[in-house]
């Protein structure tokens, strides 16, 4: 069984379910965030590098935060015929023509390529602060790749099992890509918010099998060093793409919207797809993060 929950706003159900995922992803080591861009120092970088993360809270407004949900809100209920970028829960797709507004979100696993569709979502990704600690730790200009939102609804959002990012990406396997999730909601365990392994990244490239998804193996998780990234909204973790992190599914009555960016250094070049394979593993042919 999980644990159960240690902060006050957290919400636990208890279903009684046996769920062997959850020990995965401890929650009692929590990791903690440095109070927004501009307290982002030398030493922090450091850590990033040290660590494979770094978290930072209150990165944007809540003004900025409620755009850019109206942004995917508006993109789910198809504001704009052009974007495709929609991945629904297969149960739901039947159901959608007769659902409102708000309640189709909860239909949605997950939305791709849409920061061209709509400047409220844009706004996140290109923020000049965002932009400027990218390039601090990177050393050069960071150049956006992959844009996703991740919707966990409430108690079926399903788990992300542990992998590294840079296994789905064809990206040189070695460069500093870097990740950042961004919380759109409260994400605490309960609802599935991140877990991470630090300093996994140094160990470089692992390979993934095909189990409950493309990812690493259960019994190779070193539960006893997890930390779990609980965040408010508009809170963010930077992560690279080697660091071993995953998602328990929710149990909570709450929903978990997130937004994910992958940015590598503008300089760094594409693997093919075979290399790619070779590095992390012939199972993940045809998978994408
Ligand atoms: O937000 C999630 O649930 C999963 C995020 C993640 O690790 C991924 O999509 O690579």
């Amino acid at each position: 069984m999980g644990q159960a929950a240690r902060t006050t706003t957290e919400i636990w159900v208890d279903d009684g379910i046996d769920d062997p995922t959850i020990d995965l992803y401890r929650t009692d080591a929590v990791a903690r965030g440095i109070a927004g861009f501009d307290a982002i120092t030398d030493e922090h970088i450091a850590q990033f590098h040290e660590r494979g993360f770094l978290v930072v809270d209150d990165a944007f407004s809540p003004a900025e935060v409620q755009s850019a949900l109206e942004g995917l809100l508006d993109l789910i209920d198809g504001a704009d015929p052009a974007f495709t970028g929609i991945q629904f829960e297969a149960k739901a797709v039947a159901k959608l023509p007769a659902m409102a507004r708000e309640e189709k979100q909860d239909a949605v696993r997950k939305l791709m390529s849409f920061v061209e569709h709509d400047h409220r979502l844009s706004a996140l990704s290109d923020h000049p602060r965002l932009i400027a600690t990218l390039a601090r730790m990177m050393g050069e200009q960071p150049a956006l790749f992959q844009d996703q939102a991740l919707l966990k609804p409430p108690l079926i959002g399903r788990e992300k099992p542990w992998h590294q990012d840079n296994a789905f990406f064809t990206v040189h396997p070695e460069a500093t890509i870097i990740g950042v999730w961004i919380a759109l909601d409260e994400a605490v365990p309960a609802n599935g918010c991140m877990h991470i392994l630090p300093g996994t990244h140094r160990a470089g490239p692992v390979p993934h099998f095909q189990r409950r998804d493309w990812q690493l193996c259960d019994t190779d998780i070193d539960v006893a060093k997890v930390v779990a990234v609980p965040l408010a909204p508009g809170g963010l973790l930077f992560f690279h793409g080697l660091l071993h992190h995953g998602t328990p599914p929710s149990r909570s009555p709450r929903r978990r919207r997130a937004l994910q960016f992958h940015y590598k250094p503008v300089s760094v070049g594409r693997v093919s797809d075979d290399e790619r394979l070779r590095v992390f593993g012939a199972d993940g042919k045809g998978k994408t993060c």
